[in-house]
């Protein structure tokens, strides 16, 4: 089952700011409009007008789907508790032994929709995310009304290093992303498991990581939760930014500040986004 909670209410401080980037998607979206009636003069011979039109079609596909945000680190690092945080919604089974064991894409509906794909993409209807998927699924995909999820999407991920084998790895390779949060308990911070793991991601994805300092509740007070982080932010990376965090429920931190983190890391997304496609745009109509 999934259930909603009190944690719902947090969304309605996510929803104004939204603003920014969707006005520069739109103005995007318009340039797009603008290249295709240029492309779409009658003088030009159909199949460069065909071949355009569909070059246009890509670039739109760009701007139709916020930035994807992969949560990965190894297995009981808090990755399904902090995805719960984050969105608001306690969509995601979380325990010491409700392994997730596919990723899960957490997006944007009006509607609340979950499928399961298996692997030769056959679609299966769920209905709750299984603690324990015993279909062979490659990916859930999990639909919400949570504000949060128009500005950016999450895929919670199979931790890496699990014991029970779950090839958290070769999962992570495969996923498409536009960034990072990466989960590393307090207490046992940046192992050289994790680096050596966080070093197989792309550059682009390296420089696009934001670490999440999970379990910051169970630091021996504050003092030994900055020296942690300024050992990290010293020695590990470089990231985005280093965010303690607390996921436990009733004694919850650090969302806010992660949260800022990770919508100025989605603005930058769309804006290298933007110019992608305007240089595309610029290739495209110097040519007519
Ligand atoms: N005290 C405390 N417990 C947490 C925190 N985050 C998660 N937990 C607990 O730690 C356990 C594992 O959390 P999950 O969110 O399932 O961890 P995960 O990384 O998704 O685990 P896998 O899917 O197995 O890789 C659960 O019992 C959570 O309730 C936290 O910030 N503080
Ligand atoms: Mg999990």
């Amino acid at each position: 089952m999934i259930e909603t909670s009190a944690r719902e209410t947090r969304n309605d401080e996510d929803t104004g700011d939204a603003a920014g980037t969707s006005d520069l998607v739109r103005a995007a979206l318009r340039m797009i409009d603008e290249a295709e009636s240029l492309v779409s003069g009658p003088a030009r011979p159909e199949a460069a007008q065909r071949r355009d039109r569909s070059r246009l079609a890509v670039l739109r596909r760009l701007f139709s789907r916020p930035p994807v945000f992969v949560l990965a680190g190894e297995f009981n690092s808090g990755k399904s508790s902090l995805c719960n945080l984050i969105s608001g919604i306690d969509a995601l089974p979380t325990d010491f032994l409700a392994t997730t064991s596919v990723p899960t894409h957490l997006y944007y509906a009006e509607v609340s929709a979950l499928a399961g794909f298996t692997h030769a993409d056959e679609r299966l209807a769920l209905d709750g995310v299984p603690a324990l998927v015993e279909e062979p699924l490659s990916c859930i995909r999990a639909g919400f009304p949570a504000e949060v999820l128009r500005r950016f999407e999450l895929i919670d991920t199979p931790g890496l290093a699990d014991p029970d084998a779950h090839d958290g790895e070769a999962v992570l390779g495969r996923i498409r992303a536009d960034a990072v949060i990466w989960c590393t308990p307090t207490t046992q911070a940046w192992k050289e498991s994790e680096l050596a793991a966080w070093m197989k991601f792309p550059a682009r994805l390296r420089q696009a990581t934001v670490l999440a300092l999970t379990f910051s509740d169970l630091a021996a007070g504050e003092s030994q939760l900055a020296r942690v982080k300024a050992r990290l932010e010293r020695e590990a990376g470089p990231f985005r930014a280093t965010v303690a965090v607390a996921s436990r429920p009733g004694h919850e931190s650090g969302r806010e500040e992660l949260m800022e983190v990770c919508r100025m890391q989605a603005e930058d997304v769309v804006l290298q986004r933007i110019e992608r496609a305007a240089t595309i745009l610029h290739r495209m109509l110097r040519a007519l």
